[in-house]
């Protein structure tokens, strides 16, 4: 199994869309590197604690993109647009009239409400957000605001909106709707559309007043209980708009959960860019929810079936639960109303995963542990689910400094007892028939719940492949900062990583700490991007003693809407002469440019 940490040598995003998403650290829109920052919620009212203990119950939900574009799959005039497809307006910059053409032949015939929600319910999922509308404008709903609406603009006639809302409420699944905001290709008046209209003469106030508020009364008002508003892109939106759609929703449900992409600081809870679990260190124990989507294009794609493996979503919920959010999948019906197949299949077998091994994620709370090797962790209460992702060479697996008293230790499917052994941490053996490729769950039960010890240092093993050390996770020194940035991996998908400004002086430094388990030597290697003007800077990557000396060299600029190049640099040994906690870290050998642009040191076992 691939696990999230190891990255690949090329990362790849930022999207060739003209807005991105406001970032869940708030990043403004357009930006390649940005300071990395903890969201802060608004101050939450007591509907809205209500509504978070659920969300937080419910840790994994599905995401829907539907609307015309699913129609031309990524095809118009004959031509492909890769990437996400309900950009395809954006993209071909095709003028309203010609692109709301789509609505004419739209007919999904095949969209049956009840069989989604029972697929839905079986793959797992506690909740859905579908889009009410994107930025195409085109609502999916019955709309007294708009004629460019499902009811009222297609043959179909139909308001599947509402067809949904009844399923789900019958099947007892929830329900939130997707609404775009500030984009708005199809009205002269909605932003982002500067391909055919003057941006100068845009009378955003005019929009946001005759489409968004009252669209946003509808979607509140006919559809029964909503779970969350889910708004995207606010652009450069002014907080006055962000304010009066937060109190607008709050006024007519008010335990109606609010995205991040609200904008200007007003969510009740985080979205992380897309494609992004965040690092432990940057939500600890705060409210979000990650969104991916299956293949790469939220909007259905007639060519793309690069749908993620059941092990991979596995490993996302189990990661995002482990660091305490939830975990959104997204999937793209097509133009007939039906789920693509090579995704349905997959996610009915997470629901199958899930109806053994739901217990170690609904309901669960963030990890107590370290970065273990092995994988992640969940915990309720007096119970510890260790997901092991990775399973060790030894089939051992060991969780150091566990100290409150273990009184058994089970397999979560089938409830077989393991054997381990409680001494200076502990150590379960695995059954030598399990199936190599599951997510095991193995459940620890304890006389106390076993208490936080994050800080304790990621566990290095000589029984586990190369452990990376993320530069989100290090401790920064003083003069030393943390960004985000964003690379292009492919068409419309960019990816988020972390690396540190300011590392230009041997006062300087990042450091992590580390648990060794066994005595042994290992191989260290610097991943990071550098430009012209560092390469030849010359650093130190130091432990106790021993300094291993390495010279930088140029990748390339990090610049916006391109892929970045990063180097994986071989550095030498570190050598550990007995178990126990140790302190790695890096600093410029002279004062001058900045070393690089570091993302993780990795550590592998060198036998
Ligand atoms: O531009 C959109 C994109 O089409 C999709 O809806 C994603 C889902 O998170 N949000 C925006 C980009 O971040």
């Amino acid at each position: 199994m691939i696990r999230l940490t190891v990255s690949a040598l090329v990362l790849a995003l930022m999207t060739s869309t003209s807005v991105q998403a406001q970032d869940a650290v708030g990043a403004p829109p357009e930006q390649t590197r940005f300071k990395a920052q903890v969201y802060e919620p608004v101050q939450h009212d007591a509907a809205t604690t209500q509504a978070l203990a659920r969300f937080n119950n419910d840790r994994y939900a599905m995401f829907i993109h539907w609307g015309i574009y699913a129609q031309a799959g990524g095809v118009i005039r004959g031509k492909r647009f890769y990437g996400a497809s309900e950009w395809l307006m954006q993209r071909s910059k095709t003028p309203s009239a010609e692109y709301l053409a789509l609505a004419e032949e739209f007919n999904p015939v095949d969209f049956d409400a009840k069989a989604w929600i029972r697929t839905i319910k079986a793959a797992g999922f506690r909740y859905v957000v579908i889009t009410a509308k994107h930025h195409d404008g085109f609502a999916m709903f019955k709309s007294a605001a708009s004629k460019h609406n499902i009811v009222d603009g297609t043959r179909f006639g139909r308001d599947p909106l509402k067809e949904l809302a009844e399923a789900a409420k019958a099947e007892g699944v929830g329900l939130g709707f997707y609404y775009s905001q500030y984009q708005d290709w199809t009205e002269p008046n909605g932003g982002g559309n500067d391909w055919e209209f003057d941006p100068k003469k845009t009378d955003f106030d005019s929009y946001f007043n005759t489409k968004v508020v009252p669209q946003v009364t509808e979607l509140l008002t006919n559809y029964g209980p909503l779970r969350e508003i889910w708004f995207d892109t606010p652009g450069p939106m002014a907080p006055e708009y962000s304010k009066r759609l937060r109190e607008l929703v709050k006024k007519l449900q008010p335990d109606c959960l609010l995205n991040s992409r609200i904008g200007n600081g007003l969510g009740d809870y985080s979205s992380p860019s897309d494609s992004e679990v965040p690092p432990a260190s940057l939500v600890h124990g705060g409210d979000w929810e990650s969104v991916f989507t299956h293949n790469r294009s939220w909007g259905y794609s007639a060519f793309d079936n690069d749908f993620k493996s059941t092990d991979t979503l596995i490993e996302l919920l189990a990661t995002s639960a482990s660091r305490g959010g939830n975990f959104m999948l997204n999937m793209g019906p097509d133009g007939r109303g039906r789920f693509p197949e090579g995704a349905q299949s997959r996610l009915l077998k997470v629901g199958d995963w899930l109806k053994v091994n739901g217990e170690s994620i609904y309901g669960t709370t963030r990890s107590p542990l370290p970065q273990t090797p092995w994988g992640v962790a969940t915990q309720r209460g007096k119970r510890l689910y260790l997901h092991v992702l990775d399973r060790p060479a030894d089939g051992v697996i060991r969780v150091p400094g566990l100290t409150e008293a273990v009184t058994k230790v089970t397999l979560l499917a089938g409830g077989a007892a393991l054997p381990f052994k409680q001494g200076d941490g502990l150590a379960i053996t695995l059954p030598k028939d399990a199936t190599p490729s599951d997510d095991l769950v193995i459940a620890v039960d304890t006389r106390e719940p076993v208490a936080a010890r994050r800080d304790q240092g990621a566990v290095l093993s000589p029984v586990y492949g190369r452990q990376p050390l993320d530069v989100a996770d290090a401790v920064l020194s003083e003069g030393v900062g943390l960004e985000a940035v964003k690379t292009q991996l492919s068409v419309d998908d960019t990816r988020k990583y972390y690396t540190v400004v300011g590392l230009d002086d041997p006062a300087k430094s990042i450091a992590w700490t580390v648990q060794v388990e066994r005595p042994g030597d290992y191989h260290i290697d610097l991943q990071y991007s550098a430009t012209a003007a560092q390469a030849g800077r010359e650093g130190v990557v130091e432990m106790n003693d021993q300094k291993r000396a390495f010279g930088v060299v140029e990748t390339g600029k990090i610049e916006r809407r391109k892929p970045v190049f990063l180097a994986f640099q071989p550095v030498g040994i570190l050598h550990f002469d007995k178990p126990g906690r140790y302190t790695v870290a890096i600093r410029p050998q002279t004062a001058g440019q900045e070393l690089f642009a570091i993302r993780a040191l990795y550590l592998t076992p060198a036998n």
